[in-house]
């Protein structure tokens, strides 16, 4: 997700470190580059040059403040306008008490951005985030009726209630049967997923005002929310269409799919800037659960190479068993960490996503990302190790010192590795407790940074369960002073890149 307007932004910003105060002519560079930045990843030109305009005001009517050097001031100031560009701040769905009615989303958009897929991640997300049990999905595509099986199947995956739609009616008609069959039963929250075409058209503009009229007679104490899913890869079409929608039927806000594609950015940048309409949700994989609230803040900081500790943090206390976690550290403390724990650990930063995923989300590791180029043999390692401990026997798993010459073998015959693989994973295993049971002690203190310093790599990341406070108070109160902290690059990262990240200290 904006790799190279990150790279390009970040790069812009060399530019204007070490000097003593910001002027017109040393931010001339950095804007040019900022600009040319922004236009190369598809952002509406208008809404360009009104940024570069703020970010030039601003920063020349900035009083030096003591202490912060400009180089740092200037990227703050980049970072709010990015930031009020998307919107400012998050806008979250406000549920209203179900006494005045049920709260209802009508999901709309064009042929295949994602509606019926982000029908489903909504279901769950609201399920999960704000604990609604009565959901129903209500399948209001009669245009391709393929659809209602394909919403029913990942609806039965999630165990959510899909309506069974007479697909025979129009749209309208259906939805306030299907109102009505809610309000029977109790549903408090009621998803449509409507029907697309390839372009926009009148037919369709039509059926969805009509189908909206209809959920809004039903329920008049309380307005739909009508969410349009765009294709966040199709960049100013993105643009056009939430445009035309909006005019037409009203939207209450976009949700940009496919963010997990190469998408540039544009369409981020520019919908809320052009339409007025706010981005609500981001769509980032093909998974029910890669469903993102939209916040412009840890956006910006994104794009800055700033990382988004908070979204990771968010992330891990979702995956991460919090008890479990400080039991671990504790074992890793007392020198007792098993490679059972090391399993389950890997297994929990897997689900947050891969390597370089997780590195994206880390003040300033943007930088040494691309510095030390592919991950993918560091994770191919990671899998290798956990094909051999799946050879392994429990007894073995958690206690590593019985594992003798005959035991060895027998785990590279069950894994199709050889004698020296496994006893090179023993010894990197020892290693690794060891230097767990001596980092352990920091990382109580909970820097994530020093974390992953420890160990070159994923196996740090012990205690990420319990990390949490300090890093979210560390981005929520003092973004700036917080990222200049050793943001603790990986051994192996340190010696390929001898210049450190703008965060690291290096450049400003
Ligand atoms: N990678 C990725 N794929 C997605 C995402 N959202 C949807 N898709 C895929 O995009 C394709 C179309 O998604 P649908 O949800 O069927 O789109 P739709 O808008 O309902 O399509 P129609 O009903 O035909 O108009 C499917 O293959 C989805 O798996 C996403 O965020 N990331
Ligand atoms: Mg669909």
């Amino acid at each position: 997700m904006f790799d190279k307007l990150s790279e390009k932004i970040t790069d812009a910003f060399k530019n204007i470190s070490g000097k003593g105060k910001i002027s017109e002519n040393n931010i001339e560079d950095a804007l040019k580059d900022i600009r040319t930045a922004l236009l190369e990843a598809d952002v509406n030109f208008k809404v360009v040059k009104n940024l570069i305009n703020q970010v030039k005001e601003k920063s020349i009517g900035e009083k030096v403040i003591k202490g912060v050097n400009p180089g740092e001031q200037f990227v703050k100031i980049v970072h709010d306008e990015l930031k009020e560009v998307m919107g400012g701040e998050c806008k979250e769905l406000d549920f209203k008490k179900s006494e005045s009615g049920i709260n209802t989303i009508v999901v709309v958009g064009l042929n295949g951005a994602g509606k019926t897929t982000f029908s489903a991640k909504l279901a769950l997300f609201i399920r999960k985030k704000y604990k609604k049990n009565n959901i129903l999905i209500v399948p209001a595509d009669t245009f391709r009726p393929a659809a209602k099986d394909q919403l029913k199947i990942l609806a039965k995956n999630i165990d959510i209630d899909c309506y069974d739609s007479d697909l025979t009616l129009k749209p309208k008609d259906l939805v306030l049967r299907a109102m009505e069959d809610a309000k029977k039963q109790g549903k408090d929250v009621v998803i449509i997923d409507t029907a697309g075409r390839l372009h926009v058209d009148q037919e369709l503009m039509g059926e969805l005002k009509d189908l909206k009229s209809s959920v809004e007679n039903f329920n008049p104490a309380m307005s739909p929310e009508v969410l349009l899913v765009a294709d966040a890869m199709t960049g100013q079409e993105a643009v056009n269409v939430s445009e035309t929608f909006h005019k037409e039927i009203g939207l209450t806000g976009v949700v940009l799919s496919k963010m997990d594609s190469d998408a540039r950015g544009g369409a981020a940048l520019s919908i809320k800037a052009v339409t007025g309409v706010p981005i609500r949700f981001i769509s980032v994989g093909e998974k029910l659960k890669d469903l993102e609230l939209f916040h412009p803040d840890r956006l910006s900081q994104r794009i800055l190479d700033m990382g988004d500790i908070v979204s990771l943090v968010e992330k891990a206390q979702d995956i991460i068993d919090e008890n479990e976690a400080q039991k671990m550290m504790e074992r890793a403390e007392k020198n007792r960490f098993t490679i059972d724990d090391f399993l389950t650990h890997m297994n929990s930063i897997n689900k947050l996503g891969s390597m370089t995923s997780i590195m994206k989300m880390i003040p300033g590791m943007g930088g040494l990302l691309r510095q030390a180029g592919d991950l993918s043999p560091a994770e191919d390692e990671l899998k290798k190790m956990k094909i051999i401990i799946s050879s392994m026997t429990k007894e073995e798993r958690l206690n590593e010192k019985i594992i003798n010459n005959s035991r060895i073998k027998r785990i590279a015959t069950g894994s199709g590795t050889t004698i020296d693989d496994i006893n090179q994973f023993l010894q990197k295993f020892a290693q690794m407790k060891k230097m767990m049971s001596q980092v352990m002690g920091m990382m109580k203190g909970g820097m994530l940074g020093n974390m992953l310093g420890g160990m070159g790599g994923l196996g740090g990341l012990g205690g990420l369960g319990g990390a949490g406070g300090d890093l979210g108070d560390m981005m929520g109160n003092q973004p700036m002073k917080g990222f200049r902290q050793n943001p603790g690059a990986s051994g192996k990262m340190k010696k390929k890149g001898k210049r450190r990240g703008p965060w690291g200290g290096g450049y400003f």
